[in-house]
């Protein structure tokens, strides 16, 4: 059903109350997801955050990437969570004392004074500068945002394109959920059966202290997080060595995800744009993001589903679930335009939905045997993606789509009171509210 939005009065007082979110969430140099359940910094969640932010304080935006890749490892990895030293220690899991990222991180270059994890989340951050960049480019070269944040993007791209090549086919992998972002995804239900859970009484969940358990990833799902996560700090997150002692072994989990690999091309486009502002031709990232859009086809489009899938690199398949991810690649420029077309159709087909059965796009298949519309990322819609695919339907030229879903977009984030994510179907918010990327990304849509 589509859902009408007035432009008018409604949304002064949405950017308002969007703006009062991203206040509330400010800690003076980066914004929290969640003052609750996520009560440090989150990698992704920052990128999202600076592309709204840049509407309020272009300044508070800078600052946002700038505060993330402070906290960057000399092996070029930007870190899913920078750790508050102001938080109690309880009050989020895995706390620093999990990661240790200043010992175990040493060898791969943590940064000694301040704590991180180890993993990494999507790479949305190139594309997230150039945004930011562009809301007030003279504030932007007065402070030479971009020459600071240029040699550490270009170090992050470096990382993911040589040391997580795992499949050789030059795409990244991810080597746990969780740096996937879609945590509890069914499309890792797969890969993640090998591995054996870490005993649920070696750990205590904080996130069930703010969520509602089923609208959460269960603890099967977290003691294999856990075990996958003590193995990588074991080896002192190093992506080539095996693990000492861990049952898991080297790569136990490796995936190529169409989402991660298309915002890391996303974000290449936007570093060669970066580079072209800098004075440098950027030419030859245009023609690398090209190339990376076609191993993107060539190894992860499944023509039959009519969109792209995640490879297990350590079983060797396709996996043959359809999650959002998999649409995600309608962002690309570079991407054919039959695959594009086809992108469209199935994400207004039967398994997605859009402006038939659904308001939004769900994270996973609405006919899958997995699917949940309250569970996490096994069906909810969530507002990065949405703004990710209004983004590519506008660039492939469907407007009429684009419009509508941004209407929806809007409309559910004010009315969901900006949730973390909602019920696909009736747009009823789950987790929490006053989520930071869902009032940041309903801003960047206003404008
Ligand atoms: C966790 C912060 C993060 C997001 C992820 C989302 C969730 C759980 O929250 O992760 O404990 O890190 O799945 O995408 O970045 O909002």
């Amino acid at each position: 059903r589509a859902v009408a939005y007035d432009p008018g009065t409604a949304a002064d007082s949405l950017h308002l109350r969007a703006a009062r979110v991203l206040d509330g969430n400010w800690t003076g140099t980066s914004t929290v997801p969640s003052r609750g359940l996520y009560p440090h910094q989150w990698s992704w969640d920052s990128a999202f955050i600076a592309i709204g932010l840049r509407h309020l304080s272009p300044l508070r935006a800078q600052t946002e990437l700038e505060t993330l890749l402070a906290a960057q490892w000399r092996d070029g990895r930007v870190p899913h969570i920078v750790f508050n030293p102001s938080v109690p220690l309880d009050a989020y899991f895995p706390s620093p004392d999990f990661w240790r990222s200043s010992t175990a991180g040493r060898a791969a270059g943590a940064p000694r004074t301040v704590q991180t994890s180890g993993i990494v989340q999507p790479p949305v951050h190139a594309l997230a500068a150039w945004l930011v960049h562009l809301a007030d480019p003279g504030l932007s070269r007065a402070r030479g945002f971009l020459s600071t944040v240029y040699p550490r993007l270009a170090a992050w791209h470096r990382y993911l394109l040589h040391r997580r090549d795992l499949g050789g086919g030059s795409l990244a992998s991810v080597v746990h959920p969780w740096e996937q972002g879609m945590d509890n995804s069914p499309c890792w239900d797969a890969p993640l059966a090998r591995i054996t859970p870490a005993p649920a009484r070696s750990f205590r969940r904080a996130d069930l202290d703010h969520g509602a358990p089923e609208d959460r990833p269960t603890d099967l799902d977290y003691g294999r997080y856990v075990r996958l996560a003590t193995d990588y700090r074991d080896r002192g997150y190093d992506d080539g060595r095996p693990a000492p002692s861990g049952p898991a072994g080297p790569n136990a989990f490796a995936v190529e995800d169409p989402a991660f690999n298309a915002l890391l091309i996303a974000s290449e486009h936007a570093l060669a744009r970066i580079a072209r502002e800098l004075g440098a031709t950027g030419t030859a990232r245009h023609a690398r993001a090209e190339r990376l859009t076609a191993a993107l086809v060539d190894r992860l489009w499944d023509p039959a589903r009519g969109m792209f899938l995640c490879r297990d690199v350590t079983g060797g398949e396709l996996i043959p679930e359809r999650g959002v991810s998999g649409l995600v690649p309608l962002l690309l420029p570079a991407l054919p335009r039959d695959i594009a077309a086809t992108l469209v159709r199935t994400m207004c087909g039967p398994h997605f939905g859009l402006g038939s059965t659904t308001r939004l796009v769900p994270s996973y298949d609405l006919r899958g045997e997995a699917f949940d519309p309250h569970r996490y990322w096994r069906g909810p819609a969530w507002f990065n993606t949405g703004w990710l695919l209004e983004r590519g339907l506008r660039l492939h030229g469907e407007r009429g789509r684009a419009d509508a879903l941004r209407r929806a977009v809007l409309h559910t984030a004010d009315a969901s009171g900006f949730a973390e994510y909602v019920d696909p179907y009736t747009g009823e918010a789950c987790g929490t509210t006053d989520f930071g990327w869902t009032a940041a990304l309903a801003l960047d849509l206003l404008h």
